[in-house]
């Protein structure tokens, strides 16, 4: 991968500039530094290698060079989009899906930014916002995806299961078209944010549908039954009283079988 050929691969799409780096600390931090800079809407870097690649609440996203995505795009929401920031993690998952999708895989979202293949994680997503007071200016989609089984860090430093495209195919895959693909489909359901459409794909791909999940909100749990999300992208479950329970953010485990899946 270089900035040529990206450029070359990249020219159909409607985005804005392209920046490449063949190791950087995270694309995220790269892209809100250059957000505050004014970068033009769908302004995108991509690195071969994160030595510092960041998940939710500074947890660490594992991108060793030549193995996997690493990429953040830049969103300047309009004021259409501006009420529905919440479901832009939903439109980069639902992005990764389809493009996984194309490869004959049959991928689901784990609420709320992993993309599982066979209840294994292959990628995730981390939404960042960049303010100017009380106004969202800019959104840094930052995206990573496993390629090769090489991507997948081992099971003892996981929260969760992990594998790669490679692993789920049993051969390697091109990552400049899975990129390619996983852009065009963002960039095509975009406009659909605000849409019910644009919900029911998501909770459509929804793992875990029906099934009894415990919700770790921090220290917090809630168990209960995965019924859907509500129309800001919030998870919706029953517990065992019968009560509708929302969850505006955490982490879903299947109960009791993540245990098993661990080892
Ligand atoms: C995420 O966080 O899954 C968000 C990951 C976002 C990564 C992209 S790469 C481009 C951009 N630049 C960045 O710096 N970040 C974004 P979370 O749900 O909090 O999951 C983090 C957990 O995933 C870690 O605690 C590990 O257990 C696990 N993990 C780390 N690297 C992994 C990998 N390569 N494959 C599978 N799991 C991994």
């Amino acid at each position: 991968m270089n900035q040529p050929e990206l450029n070359e691969l990249l020219s159909t799409l409607p985005l804005g500039e392209i920046r490449y780096f063949d190791s950087i600390g995270s694309t995220n931090d790269e892209a809100l530094a250059w957000a505050n800079k004014g970068a033009p809407d769908l302004s995108l870097i991509v690195a071969d290698e994160q030595t510092m690649g960041r998940g939710r609440l500074d947890r660490p996203w594992f991108t060793p060079p030549g193995t996997a995505l690493a990429f953040s795009l830049i969103l300047r929401p309009t004021a259409d989009e501006k009420p529905h920031l919440s479901r832009l993690v939903g439109l980069a998952a639902l992005a990764i899906t389809e493009s996984l999708q194309k490869l004959g895989l049959t991928p689901q979202i784990k609420w709320p930014n992993d993309v599982l293949l066979n209840q294994r994680k292959v990628a995730g997503v981390l939404i960042e916002l960049v303010w100017s007071g009380e106004d969202v200016v800019c959104v840094v989609i930052g995206i990573g995806v496993n390629i090769l089984k090489r991507a997948v860090p081992d099971t003892d430093i996981l929260r969760f299961p992990g594998t790669s495209l490679e692993g789920m195919l049993g051969h390697p895959v091109e990552r400049e078209n899975v990129l390619r693909d996983i852009l065009a489909s963002l960039t095509a359901l975009r406009p659909q944010l605000s849409t019910d459409e644009f919900m029911n794909k998501w909770g459509e791909a929804l793992a875990y549908r029906g099934r009894q999940v415990k919700v770790d909100m921090g220290g917090q749990t809630v168990v209960g039954r995965l019924e859907g999300m509500i129309s800001d992208g919030s998870l919706r479950l029953r517990d065992d009283n019968g009560k509708s329970v929302t969850v505006r953010f955490g982490d879903v485990r299947l109960r009791p079988f993540t245990d098993i899946l661990r080892k």
